[in-house]
């Protein structure tokens, strides 16, 4: 039964927010026959797919329920690159009508495409997204994501109004110029990277603004992994509430999962986005509740379907039922990549841990990187972290304070000693889009 008037945060809810409240059978009903419908479609326009099922000896007809995908060969990043640009397409040209890609550093990026289907399906999983953020007709809703190649701008752009909020696609960067629209248009949400919108905290106060006092409510923040120490931080300098939003440009962009007003994991738009979570080393599925990587099969994808994706992220899918009332299942947030992890001294190690043991320490803020070098053969992790300008013109002793809990702090968390550097409030680069925290220094 679809609830008519339920309210998230007063006027989220939208009738194509239905799917997040199916019961449990119907919704798995559903995603079967989309299923069936979707390795169909990929076993007969793409290569790729029909080759690795026939060497198993599996057609389409083998998928008499959820728990046949198990059997389905995996998709990789490379197979996107091997078959670069269009070699995935399950559509002809005629049929797509966007093309996005991934930025890479190195090499080609990996493309993606899209029918007119397929764009109404991702305005209307961004449509939930924002709903269960709460934003709604009358926002006025500023998108600092990239607009352009990158999947985050435009993907958010329609599905704010497809909800009927004011949009401002101001896309990434001018930061002085964000703080002035925000603040003379009476900006009441916003969507950017979480890194980015620290970084307008910060130049806004400069500015001698203070965001606090604005109309803004709202943040919808994503495409790059942030700590419960980074909400907090985000909250209390930006006056707003800090959701979630998870997607990857393979299996349709920003909005394949989202935080509701509980703000405790992330939806996954299950009715679009088979998800499993597997042990990477064995490629096995493991139960939910269990941590692992998360695999996705998109359920409707018209133009590129994809079929068991292995995204990289780490981790789980929460089994309790959410007090919201949706009934799609949630994954805890994405803290780390399993190729984001770096090996220091035999012991692994993820940003995110350095970034939880840095913002467990008062005076400590939110900008930081990590430098690993290599010194006589013993490798080195050093840590740069700005703090406060009150610390640095306080006396020595605050300063090797400070330094010390750090120190002790990232020890604790990761087992490793690092030199840790205390530097002055904006030493460290900021980014407009996803940030950067790693220099790996060290010789191959
Ligand atoms: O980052 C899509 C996106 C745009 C998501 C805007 C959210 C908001 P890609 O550039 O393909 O797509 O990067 C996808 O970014 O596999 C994760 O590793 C990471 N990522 C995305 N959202 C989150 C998040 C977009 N909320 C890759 N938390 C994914 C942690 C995230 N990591």
């Amino acid at each position: 039964m679809m609830r008519e008037n339920w309210n998230d945060q007063g006027q989220g809810f939208h009738p194509v927010s239905a799917p997040d409240y199916l019961p449990a059978a119907q919704l798995r009903d559903l995603q079967l026959r989309r299923l069936k419908a979707v390795v169909n479609r990929a076993y007969e326009h793409v290569s790729l797919f029909r080759e690795r099922m026939q060497e198993r000896g599996l057609t389409p007809a083998c998928i008499g329920s959820l728990a046949d995908l198990a059997q389905l060969p995996f998709t990789i990043k490379t197979d996107l690159r091997d078959t670069y640009p269009f070699g995935l397409f399950a559509s002809p040209m005629s049929e797509i009508v966007r093309l996005h890609a991934s930025s890479g550093t190195t090499g080609k990026p990996i493309v993606v495409a899209y029918t007119q289907e397929d764009l109404q399906v991702w305005a209307s999983v961004m449509l939930r997204t924002f709903a269960s953020a709460g934003i709604h007709r009358g926002d006025i809703v500023q998108n600092a994501y990239g607009y352009g190649l990158f999947t985050g701008g435009l993907g958010a752009h329609y599905g704010l109004e497809a909800i009927g909020a004011t949009v401002v696609p101001t896309s990434g960067g001018n930061t002085d110029r964000q703080i002035m629209l925000m603040r003379d248009f009476g900006v009441t949400a916003v969507c950017c990277t979480p890194s980015y919108f620290l970084h307008m905290i910060e130049r806004a106060n400069e500015l001698g603004v203070d965001m606090r006092e604005l109309p803004l409510r709202a943040g919808v923040f994503g495409a790059e992994p942030w700590s419960e120490g980074m909400r907090e931080c985000i909250e209390k300098g930006g006056g707003i509430k800090a959701y979630d939003i998870y997607g990857l440009s393979e299996i349709i962009g920003p909005g394949v999962g989202a935080e509701c007003c509980e703000q405790a994991g992330l939806h996954i738009f299950e009715d679009h986005f088979y998800p499993e979570i597997i042990d990477p080393e064995t490629c096995k599925v493991l139960p939910d509740g269990e941590e692992g990587e998360l695999v996705l099969t998109t359920l409707s994808k018209r133009a590129m379907p994809m079929i068991r994706y292995r995204t990289r992220d780490i981790t789980h899918i929460i089994t309790e039922p959410c007090s919201c009332g949706r009934t799609v299942r949630r994954i805890a947030r994405v803290a780390r990549r399993s190729d984001d992890m770096f090996i220091i001294r035999g012991v692994n190690v993820f940003p995110s841990q350095i970034e939880t043991a840095l913002l467990a320490v008062e005076g400590a803020l939110p900008h930081y990187r990590i430098v690993l070098t290599r010194e006589h053969g013993l490798d080195q992790m050093g840590v740069e972290v700005e703090v406060g300008a009150e610390v640095f013109s306080d006396q020595v002793s605050a300063m090797e304070s400070l330094h010390k809990r750090l120190a002790h702090s990232i020890e604790r968390i990761t087992g490793i000693r690092a030199a840790v550097r205390l530097v002055e409030p904006h030493s460290i680069p900021r980014s407009e889009g996803k940030a950067r925290r790693v220099w790996d220094e060290r010789k191959a």
